[in-house]
């Protein structure tokens, strides 16, 4: 099976500070359309009960919301009971797909994107994912 790819991120972060890369930050967000989804297999806080994740993931994992009047609670301002906009406002912004993988430079310039439901990150992947590990390591330190 297939590792997951925010774990596969995990890793990465961890191997790049080993390697003194320490000033990399990569941040997960969870689309507001997923908002009721379950996350704790994401942040894998508990092992023993996800398929898909053997140790504690330390990358920290936020929520967007449709927060146009930035009062921290998302917007229904016509009182229907559901968000004004299905998108939260960082998703929307950036145009965002699932899975998206968005490099930013040290002043926060946007650079790339790699969409990681094609781009198979797994450094165990075989056939045309191979490498792929190893590309976005090579983007970030190429950042540094
Ligand atoms: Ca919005
Ligand atoms: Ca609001
Ligand atoms: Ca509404």
């Amino acid at each position: 099976m297939c590792r997951h790819r925010f774990g596969v991120l995990n890793d990465l972060y961890l191997e790049l500070q080993s390697e003194g890369f320490t000033e990399v930050n990569i941040t997960g967000i969870n689309g507001f359309q997923y908002l009721d989804n379950d996350y704790h297999c994401m942040v894998c806080d508990d092992p023993d009960g996800c398929s898909n994740c053997d140790d504690i993931r330390i990358l920290p994992w936020v929520q967007d919301i449709d927060d146009d009047d930035g009062d921290g609670i998302w917007d229904d301002e016509d009182g229907d009971g559901y968000p004004d906009e299905s998108y939260g406002d960082v998703w929307e912004d950036w145009d965002i797909t699932l899975r998206d993988l968005i490099f930013l430079d040290r002043e926060g310039n946007y650079i790339t994107r790699l969409n990681l439901t094609s781009f198979n990150p797994d450094p165990t992947a075989l056939g045309e994912c191979t490498g792929n590990y190893d590309t976005i390591k090579d983007l970030i330190i190429s950042l540094y």
